[in-house]
């Protein structure tokens, strides 16, 4: 597996499940797991202290409401971290992002989009960091943005004048 998908509960599979399609789309090999960086503490340090060894290089942490598991995972782990604010129903996510963006300096994690199109785009990051050292990946991806410019331009008046 190239990719680690981490989330902080199953409820946030609904959100997290994009993050997993769009390496599905690039035919990325991936794994999912709960972890939670409060309710599987020594998981979360068992997890991520191993998961270079393990060949993983790049883990997506996705969670909601007082969201460490990002932050945590980074502590614990060398690799990119790619953080995705699960949308909480309290705060509406603002939670989630503010717990994930602010880390202190010397500790990265890379912060996405509050929900679905964060989840999404971890993926496509994560693809792009493989992409760097994967010619045939990068081409692919190249094709992605392509239809998507492609699908604008085809649209161009919303009116269909
Ligand atoms: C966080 O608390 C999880 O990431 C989730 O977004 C949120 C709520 O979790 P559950 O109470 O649904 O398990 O740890």
């Amino acid at each position: 597996m190239k990719v680690g998908i981490i989330m902080g509960s199953t409820s946030d599979w609904p959100t997290m499940q994009h993050a997993a399609s769009m390496l599905d789309h690039f035919g990325i090999a991936y794994e999912t797991k709960v972890v939670s960086a409060h309710r599987t503490p020594h998981l979360l340090a068992d997890y991520c202290g191993s998961a270079s060894a393990r060949g993983l290089k790049v883990i997506i942490a996705g969670a909601g409401g007082a969201a460490h598991l990002p932050g945590m995972a980074a502590a614990f782990t060398s690799l990119p971290v790619l953080g995705v604010p699960v949308q909480s129903k309290a705060l509406k996510g603002m939670d989630s992002l503010l717990s994930i963006v602010q880390m202190p300096k010397g500790v990265a994690v890379g912060t996405l989009a509050i929900g679905d199109p964060g989840a999404a785009n971890a993926g496509l990051l994560a693809a792009q960091i493989l992409a760097t050292s994967d010619d045939e990946l990068m081409g692919k991806i190249d094709e992605f943005r392509q239809k998507q410019t492609d699908t604008v331009l085809a649209s161009p008046d919303p009116a269909g004048h």
